[in-house]
């Protein structure tokens, strides 16, 4: 097949999602088309397996706000024509669905599918902003498959955008490869403090925005650290990201955490963890806690969206409502105090994230949809074709 993919190129989810996919696809022997405004970080390295387009965004002293929309729909038609796409798979409904629409309008009589993946606030906190919420419902009414990473974010889709529609739940996944080097390293060793002493290691991931409360995760590290000395690693970067080093200043607690960034390889920050946290307000799946898992690394979360599909409460993790800190806090030092329990739940998490979520099952998920949407809307652009 030949693929167009269309993704935020940040450090977010979602684009780590689209990228693995283009791998996994280019890596099977289709052609695949990445469309977006950078090269997304996880495609950075990888050659000339996927093809990368970039949506250039022209400036002009009348446009205060550049119209990104139009300047990616315009991409997406010169890909489709030039490469003759099958289809076009959008990740994160605004704009890139309504984009995607709009292409496909522009492309005719050529014929090209849209697929759009729901990766969260594309739903809960941008598409039902009353800015976007009428092109949003549009973009992913009209759109010919529609996918949500998780059984909550459909249902949630299907409320707050009022429609009824099909959507093919898709859970996100990991390439188990890149998590073979965390495997034999379930119970960490820890992180060495001055002295030598290993001390246990904490690990919140994100790109530190409001919805993922990184402020509970100072709370809840500050809580433990009354009780027993540990270090933090903070991965990743993002607007509360200054506020929050402020914060550990403040509680004098900086010299104890390290912030690494934005980091490509989070597999390998993974391996000195003991206990990843996630204290989001909101997370309609949690990628960063499915790679915890992968490395076997116990998870604490909030019981937030689809959270509790992906850690099992009691068996690779432990779960607490959004802003139990206190609760956190108490898991996080019963595990720390339990090795046995924390291998345990390591395990279970490895063996869950490499069975429910392997990379293979997904892609073969994604390709039964492509070919069903393709075959809904047969392929003109192959008649097209110069011979
Ligand atoms: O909404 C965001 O935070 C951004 C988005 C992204 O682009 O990474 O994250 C969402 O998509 C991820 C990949 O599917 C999910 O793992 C995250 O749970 C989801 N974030 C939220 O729902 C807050």
């Amino acid at each position: 097949m030949r693929i167009g993919i269309s993704c935020y190129p940040t450090y977010g989810g979602s684009g780590v999602v689209a990228s693995e996919l283009a791998l996994a696809m280019a890596s099977a022997g289709d052609e695949v088309h990445v469309i977006s405004y950078a090269l997304p970080p996880r495609l950075a390295g990888t050659g000339d397996r996927v093809r990368f387009h970039e949506v250039e965004v022209r400036a002009y002293p009348l446009f205060e706000y550049p119209p990104y929309s139009l300047a990616l729909a315009t991409k997406m038609v010169e890909v489709a024509r030039r490469h003759h796409l099958d289809v076009l798979h959008v990740h994160y409904a605004v704009p890139n669905a309504v984009s995607a629409i709009l292409a496909r309008q522009i492309l005719a009589p050529q014929v090209l599918p849209v697929v759009t993946t729901l990766h969260g606030t594309d739903v809960t906190l941008v598409g039902t902003d009353p800015s976007y919420l009428a092109t949003t419902r549009f973009g992913v009414l009209e759109s010919d498959a529609v996918t949500a990473v998780s059984e909550w974010l459909r249902t949630v889709t299907l409320e707050q955008l009022s429609i009824e529609r099909e959507i093919s739940v898709i859970p996100n996944f990991v390439d188990a490869s890149r998590f073979a080097a965390t495997a034999s390293t379930t119970v960490s060793t820890g992180a060495h403090a001055a002295g030598g002493e290993a001390v246990p290691v904490l690990v919140h991931v994100s790109n530190f925005r409001e919805i993922k409360r990184p402020f509970d995760v100072v709370e809840v590290f500050r809580q433990v650290s009354l009780r027993r000395p540990c270090r933090l690693l903070l991965v990743g970067d993002g607007p509360e990201l200054q506020p929050v080093e402020q914060r550990l200043i403040e509680l004098g607690l900086r010299s104890r955490v390290d912030l690494v960034g934005q980091v490509d390889a989070i597999e390998q920050q993974l391996t000195s963890a003991d206990v990843f946290l996630l204290t989001s307000e909101q997370e309609s799946f949690g990628l960063a806690a499915l790679e915890a898992l992968a490395a076997g690394v116990p998870v604490i979360a909030s019981r937030a969206g689809g959270l509790p599909e992906v850690v099992e409460d009691g068996r690779t993790g432990l779960l607490y409502e959004v802003g139990d800190t206190a609760g956190m806090a108490a898991g996080v030092l019963e595990l720390l105090a339990d090795p046995e329990r924390r291998r345990r739940l390591g395990d279970a998490g490895r063996e869950v994230a490499f069975a429910k979520y392997s990379r293979e099952r997904a892609v073969e998920r994604y390709r039964q949809v492509y070919l069903e949407v393709i075959g809904a809307r047969p392929s003109r652009a192959r008649a097209a074709r110069p011979s």
